[in-house]
């Protein structure tokens, strides 16, 4: 562990005044967010975390689990939530059109991980997802929010930044789009790190093959899926995509990825009943999101109890 990950983890981290200069911008970010999208109609839903059917986060090629969490609840199987992606794809065809979620997600990476700066064994994501939308219209909106979030806080939190030592400049819609294979061409597996490093402002990278809800065009064999990358380095704060509906295609896919249809029965029910909506969605990883507007070095300078994966401190 390097001596400023031990710093952080140390309880009295937090009587230091960057840490509340950190805390009071996160408040304000997360404040401006949810006040936006319950204006635009979204209900706010309630997490859940233990449940039958998570997110499976494979295949994906920028997952490194050490370990999946199950554990028996009233003699039933129950797995800790990786990420509500199936519950979003419930709610969207059943409930509402249109929802977010600050949801605790439990991702036990892998140790090496441990300095990247952005994994952590627990994080929030602000999840969303929007019946019947397409890509465009969650571009849209999640430039609108990373925009007017950027710009509230340059208003109303300039003393913070300062005593963080951060400027900021509010990013200019729309971002940019690229396409994955493109990039790979160029910059070659490594992509992420690349774009980030060079572009001045976020971008968007479409076409990632990834899991099974997702959705991909048989004809084009693209993805209709994309992650927003941060610059500075800080990498992908965004992930998300247009989803699949047609029971076909979910199995098919299910079978070809490895995947247990037992942990996805009402999921597939609902396909097969025509019940399941096209719809699409993202999560924000909060954050990764605050670290970036603040100019933190570490993800875990966002959460007062650090859960930098390795490490696991005494509260
Ligand atoms: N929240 C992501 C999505 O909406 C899924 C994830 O976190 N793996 O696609």
């Amino acid at each position: 562990m390097t001596s400023s990950l031990e710093h952080l983890t140390s309880p009295d981290s937090l009587m230091r005044k960057e840490r509340s200069a950190v805390f009071r911008i996160e408040t304000g970010v997360l404040k401006k967010i949810v006040d936006m999208l319950v204006g635009k109609d979204f209900y706010w839903f309630l997490p859940v975390i233990l449940a039958k059917s998570t997110d499976p986060l494979w295949p994906d090629a920028g997952a490194s689990l050490e370990k999946k969490i199950e554990l028996e609840i009233y003699g039933q199987k129950v797995r800790t939530m990786q990420s509500m992606i199936i519950h979003k794809r419930v709610l969207v065809s059943l409930c509402h059109g249109k929802f977010f979620i600050l949801s605790p997600n439990i991702r036990i990476e892998t140790r090496d991980r441990s300095s990247t700066g952005k994994h952590l064994y627990e994080f929030t994501q602000l999840d969303l997802e929007v019946a019947h939308a397409k890509t465009e219209d969650i571009f849209k909106l999640f430039e609108e929010i990373l925009a007017e979030s950027i710009s509230y806080i340059k208003e109303y939190f300039e003393e913070d930044l300062q005593i963080l030592g951060r400027k900021i400049e509010i990013p200019k819609v729309p971002f940019e789009i690229y396409r994955r294979r493109d990039l790979e061409k160029e910059h070659g597996k490594d992509w992420e790190r690349s774009i980030s490093e060079k572009s001045g402002s976020p971008v968007w990278v479409t076409d990632i093959p990834r899991e099974f809800y997702d959705l991909e065009d048989e004809a084009s064999g693209e993805w209709r899926n994309y992650d927003l990358i941060l610059p500075e380095g800080y990498g992908e704060v965004i992930s998300g995509g247009e989803r699949e509906y047609e029971h076909r295609k979910l199995l098919h896919k299910m079978e070809r990825d490895g995947i247990r249809k037992e942990e996805y029965e009402l999921l597939l029910e609902l396909a097969s009943q025509r019940r399941l909506k096209p719809s699409a969605g993202a999560g924000l990883g909060i954050e990764r999101f605050i670290a970036y507007v603040c100019g933190a070095k570490h993800a875990a300078e966002a959460q007062p109890f650090p859960r930098i994966p390795g490490i696991v401190p005494e509260l």
